[in-house]
């Protein structure tokens, strides 16, 4: 690397995209509803070309894909052609693309691929690779995998960073693990920021994160959520270097379709006209700042009493008054689902401090606690052994194992219910 010395890093612009997955089906709602379907179509394909789109108009030196551009084994040419046409007009515009492959495009899975045009690189499996860009003192580092269960701490192999230049070092990993996410080439963060590489280009963890600053440790997150897990804004982070050093990371969205969650409590609800202006509220919060593409959305509800009971009767009406209010907000905006959970029963003001108290008293008891099991024991002999369904189970469990005071909170929840007369 003696050719870095007495180089100057120049000015420039990168983005930073991962876990593009092309062709992957977009799931839940995306197959049931047949508009959201139609707008959902194609949309990892159409976040692709947003990627593009935005590296031309950001005047981009280099555009880097942290793994999984593919889903997996493509199911026609037509992915693999798409690609290439995609980094054809990155080429045609003098924009570098850099490439590394994760779990799901990793040769193991994906492992014939098309000609790919001038200036994209694609890295190596079977050892760290570094390429030098000296009109801007640039350095990248990348290793793709070999196979999709790859477990080896890659950044382990890593060359050290470049003196004299902008290092970029690009892995698909899940760090030292992620929720929701296979720890593949695990490694710490202390690790990768200990090395000495300016800038982390990782992939793989779909949210997108910046774990460190200086050095930087980015996840740009993927660029079109596919189900309802992958929630918010998805795109790319475009990265501005000045003077060698890191001077913006911004992320930019790049999806065609949405996907939110919202939660409502309705214990307190007074009646349905109140739960779904409550539910109407909190719709418009989950979407506020998304709505400006098309948005699914899935509700729970919880309700308590009668309330409750009312919305399972009849869930097909409220699913209607849900979507009604849904569509009084905007026509863009779907109900991916309902659920429907147990509020908790209002308190009340009437319980008295002294039955308040004698209630209390009673948890404590055992043979408070002996009695009612011994009252519950002949329902359990008729009931069949290996129940495990319904509201219930936990409860018929707590019995069986003989534990008592599980049985007496809920037996004196429920009396104190019926006392303030809460749900009903
Ligand atoms: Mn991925």
């Amino acid at each position: 690397m003696d050719a870095w010395k007495n180089i100057m890093t120049s000015d420039f612009t990168f983005v930073h995209a991962a876990d593009i997955h092309l062709d992957s089906s977009l799931s839940g709602l995306a197959s049931r509803d047949e508009e959201f379907s139609a707008l959902a179509r194609g949309a990892t394909r159409r976040a692709f070309i947003n990627i593009v789109d935005l590296a031309i108009r950001e005047g981009a030196a280099i555009v880097l894909i942290s793994g999984d551009l593919y889903d997996g084994k493509w199911k026609d040419q037509s992915t693999g052609q798409f690609a290439v046409a995609q980094l054809a007009r990155l080429s045609r515009a003098g924009i570098r693309t850099c490439i590394v492959f994760g779990n799901h495009d990793a040769e193991s899975r994906v492992s014939r691929h098309l000609a790919l045009p001038s200036l994209v690189h694609r890295f190596d499996n079977r050892k760290c690779e570094t390429l030098a860009l000296e009109d801007l003192g640039l350095v990248i580092h990348g290793r793709s995998y070999k196979d999709a269960a790859t477990t080896d701490d890659l950044a382990a192999t890593y060359n050290p960073p470049a003196p004299d230049a902008f290092n970029i070092a690009m892995l698909h990993t899940a760090l030292d693990g992620h929720p929701g996410h296979a720890s593949y080439a695990p490694c710490t963060l202390d690790r990768l920021r200990a090395a000495g590489h300016q800038y982390w280009a990782l992939g793989h963890v779909h949210e997108r994160v910046v774990r460190s600053e200086h050095p930087h440790v980015v996840y740009p997150g993927n660029s079109q959520g596919r189900n309802i897990r992958e929630t918010g804004v998805k795109g790319a982070t475009v990265v501005r270097v000045r003077d060698g050093v890191v001077r913006a990371v911004e992320h930019h969205a790049c999806d065609e379709v949405r996907w939110a969650r919202t939660e409502f409590d309705g214990s307190n609800a007074r009646d349905m006209g109140d739960l779904l202006g409550g539910v109407s509220a909190a719709l418009a919060d989950a979407v506020k700042g998304i709505a400006d593409r098309p948005t699914a959305a899935r509700v729970t509800v919880k309700a308590s009493g009668a309330l409750r009971r009312s919305l399972l009767a009849d869930q097909e009406w409220f699913g209607g008054e849900v979507r009604g209010q849904a569509s009084m907000l905007s026509d863009g905006l779907w109900i991916e689902s309902i659920r429907v959970e147990a509020g908790v029963d209002s308190p009340g003001a009437a319980l008295l401090p002294e039955i308040a108290e004698l209630l209390a008293s009673a948890g404590g008891d055992p043979d408070c606690g002996r009695a009612l099991l011994s009252s519950v024991a002949p329902l359990l002999e008729k009931l069949p052994a290996d129940e495990q369904e319904g509201e219930l189970a936990p409860l018929l469990a707590a019995a069986r194992a003989g534990d008592t005071s599980s049985l007496l909170a809920a037996a004196l929840a429920a009396v104190e219910a019926r006392l303030v007369g809460a749900g009903d």
